[in-house]
């Protein structure tokens, strides 16, 4: 049977990239009916320096916000990552089995820790942590963008490598390329980068709880280039085209459309147009957030429950990881 499982980090505030990259498609595939288990990675969010009364209330405001864009927790297994210790402890097993030179060769790896001077064990491992989240479930779908393709390839080995070591185990799980026609969203202060949680520069991202005020500020304050035209060239006009591409996610209008619509605008004045479509888009969805963000009672509710539907499945897939490994001692 089909199973599709994905995480997001609780490292700050949700930002339109991860609503169009990730939060969009999950919903479609709920409203399609899949079964779907979604990780709050709350593991994942340490592997770099953290504040640690930032990190609970990111995990909150993470729940509340999956739960305002429209994930239904009747329908999904919505849980975070620490309260289902199967995944640390699938991790270690799954660590065992992997090499050193593999993990080095990962490209987040390199980037990730190329500024840093003592590298956290980690920020190395986590890719043994990922693909121990999907296999914890059996998962055979996971929903990724195109920089973590390497990431599921590591997975699908470990998965082989096990399975032929210790005995069938786990599917291999396929990568559901979500990556919408757009690509990447980029930052608004450097369109060579892409929109980040944890870019430093907040006027990089919206953010689904900024303030409408701070919305527009961002917008009309974003880097575009000295052509005044509107006009689509990701390549070559980075700046101006991710703020089409938004503006042709929020109105479900083509790109084609949109520049034939805006012919004659300056890029100043367009500003103003994708500034006003983005408001509209937001304004349900963040007044749906609030009222779970009020709501904490619920919040945990919700995450407990997740929590015990969560740890079944991983709990009985942990019991068979146990005796095939020969961990488990016959009375
Ligand atoms: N700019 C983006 N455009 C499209 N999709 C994006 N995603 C992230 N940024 C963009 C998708 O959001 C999901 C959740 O990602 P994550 O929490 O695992 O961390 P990330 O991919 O590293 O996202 P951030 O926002 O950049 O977080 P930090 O700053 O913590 O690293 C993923 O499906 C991702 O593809």
């Amino acid at each position: 049977p089909k199973r599709i499982f994905s995480g997001i980090q609780p490292t700050g505030s949700i930002h339109l990239g991860n609503y169009l990259g990730a939060i969009a498609q999950w919903i479609n595939l709920q409203n399609n009916n899949e079964d779907l288990i979604l990780c709050i990675a709350d593991l994942h969010s340490i592997t770099l320096p953290h504040e640690p009364e930032n990190l609970s209330r990111n995990i909150i405001e993470l729940a509340a916000t999956l739960l305002g864009c429209g994930i239904d927790p009747e329908r999904t297994i919505l849980f975070q990552q620490s309260n289902v210790p199967a995944h640390a402890e699938l991790s270690w097993c799954l660590g065992c089995i992997s090499t050193m030179a593999r993990l080095a060769h990962l490209p987040q790896y390199k980037e990730k820790s190329a500024s840093l001077k003592d590298i956290p064990l980690g920020l190395y491992i986590y890719p043994v942590l990922q693909a121990a989240d999907i296999l914890t479930y059996k998962a055979t779908h996971v929903p990724v963008g195109e920089d973590q393709i390497q990431q599921i390839q590591l997975c699908q080995e470990l998965a082989r490598m096990f399975n032929n070591r210790y005995g069938q185990t786990f599917p291999i799980p396929h990568t559901l390329i979500t990556s919408s026609e757009y690509g990447r969203i980029k930052s608004l202060r450097d369109p060579s980068k892409k929109m980040s949680k944890s870019d430093p520069d907040a006027k990089s991202r919206i953010c689904l709880t900024d303030s409408i005020d701070d919305i527009v500020s961002k917008i009309k304050k974003a880097v575009t280039d000295c052509t005044s035209q509107v006009t689509y060239n990701p390549d070559e006009r980075p700046g101006v085209s991710n703020l089409i591409s938004i503006h042709s996610f929020v109105t479900k209008k083509s790109v084609g459309d949109i520049c034939r619509e805006v012919e004659g605008l300056n890029t100043g004045q367009y500003k103003t147009v994708v500034a006003d479509a983005v408001v509209s888009y937001v304004k349900p969805i963040q007044e749906s957030i609030a009222r779970y963000i009020n709501d904490q009672g619920y919040l945990l509710e919700i995450l407990n429950i997740g929590k015990n539907r969560a740890s079944e499945i991983a709990n009985e897939n942990l019991k068979q990881v146990h005796e095939n490994l020969g961990l488990k001692v016959p009375l």
